[in-house]
């Protein structure tokens, strides 16, 4: 029997509803949540609630602790008003713990605002998200300014199981710092499949961002992920299209990775389309890395590949103003060093350059460096491949 509650201490269980809410955090209270104050348990439901918060605490769209069985989060929208400067607050969309069984996460909301706050942000789940359980699609926007912002797409922990993280969304104004994991903060394991998620942020200092998790194994799928850094102070960012390490049968996704506008570039920004280290019998995606102003150093796949490990086909993007950029892994499809880098290509089509004579190089193919050198109108290449660059490496006008 379907019974619509308010909110409770404890957990909603049976078919009962929670209640879609209004809750201001105008008061001292530094723990609100929208259901309950335990858990959603059996074919429950978290209602719709709108929190609206101006304190430091903890917030929760649904549960303190866990969803679990058959559960189902509220689509909800916590809000943060534009006069708390100076708050810590800690964001959860569903569930403060896990979501377990067949448990869903709901399509939430956050809006951020206000100057030079920390924000954490977790979609669904501040810990595991297992067995059949997923996340739902989240977006946060925030309107604030130098802030400390850390997203969680889908969850804190790891993603197990036959987990599914959602499609989520982090557009950010000028932060301070920013890490976004697009789905979890801990590993994909198992045969979970992390979400396509959307990060588009400008910030002041360091950005790094993980397009799934910090770790894939087992038979994992990264997502199709977009990292996009449209504005940069300092240049400091790392960016991975999957994680920062994977291994077993992991897949990564077809992400696309772009760090541009840096203000000051004597920076590091390093992109990875799959990421930093790659072992056994993982796969890379086919991925697309954008050259930005600033001095990029761009790996299609990873920088240690050891095992049966497969790269992807990779499309490196570069136009007017590129600053000195590195593609350190440059495949062309061929046996021998560099063997499992797939076969990628070099898109200057941006810069006008209609055929192979117009390929100015610096330093032709050096056989023991593996090195060539290529100046543009406006900007430098260091390309580091299995033999010499060919027409057939690159993409023109
Ligand atoms: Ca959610
Ligand atoms: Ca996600
Ligand atoms: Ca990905
Ligand atoms: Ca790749």
């Amino acid at each position: 029997m379907i019974k619509r509650v308010s909110i409770i201490a404890g957990s909603l269980v049976g078919h009962q509803i929670g209640m879609d809410e209004v809750l201001l955090n105008f008061d001292i209270r530094s723990t609100v949540y929208g259901d309950a104050g335990r858990n959603l348990l059996d074919c429950s439901r978290g209602g719709n609630d709108l929190l609206t918060i101006n304190t430091s605490g903890e917030f929760f769209g649904d549960a303190v602790k866990d969803i679990s069985e058959r559960a189902t989060g509220g689509n909800d929208a916590l809000t943060v008003v534009t006069s708390s400067a100076n708050i810590s607050a800690t964001l959860y969309g569903d569930a403060g713990r896990g979501l377990s069984g067949h448990g869903m996460g709901g399509n939430d909301t956050f809006e951020l605002s206000a100057f030079q706050n920390t924000f954490t942000i977790f979609g669904d789940a501040g810990g595991n998200i297992k067995d059949r359980a997923s996340g739902g699609d989240d977006t946060v926007t925030d309107g604030s300014s130098e802030g400390f912002v850390a997203f969680y797409g889908d969850a804190g922990g790891n993603l197990s199981g036959h987990a599914h993280g959602g499609n989520d969304r982090l557009n950010a104004g000028l932060e301070s710092t920013v890490t976004f994991y697009g789905d979890a903060g801990g590993s994909l394991g198992n045969h979970a499949v992390g979400g396509d998620d959307v990060m588009s942020v400008a910030s002041v200092g360091a950005v790094l961002a993980y397009g799934d998790a910090k770790i894939m194994s087992g038979n994992a799928h990264g997502g199709n992920d977009s990292l996009i850094v449209r504005a940069q102070q300092t240049a400091n960012d790392t960016l991975f299209g999957d994680a920062q390490a994977m291994s077993g049968h992991s897949r990564g996704g077809d992400d696309v990775l772009s760090v541009d506008s840096v203000r000051h570039r004597d920076g590091t920004i390093a992109l990875f389309g799959d990421a930093r280290m790659m072992f056994g019998n993982a796969r890379g995606g086919n991925d697309t890395l954008i050259s930005g102003n600033g001095n990029d150093a761009m790996w299609g796949d990873a920088q240690v590949m050891i095992g049966r490990v497969e790269g992807g086909n990779d499309t490196f993007v570069f136009k007017l103003n590129n600053g000195n950029d590195r593609i350190e892994d440059f495949g062309q499809g061929d046996p021998g060093k560099g063997q499992h880098w797939g076969t990628d290509h070099i898109d200057v089509s941006a810069l006008g350059i209609i055929d192979f004579s117009e390929i100015q190089f610096i330093a032709p193919f050096d056989p023991t460096t593996h090195e060539s050198l290529i100046a543009f109108e406006t900007g430098g290449l260091a390309v580091h491949s299995q033999h010499a660059l060919t027409a057939q490496d690159f993409l023109f006008a």
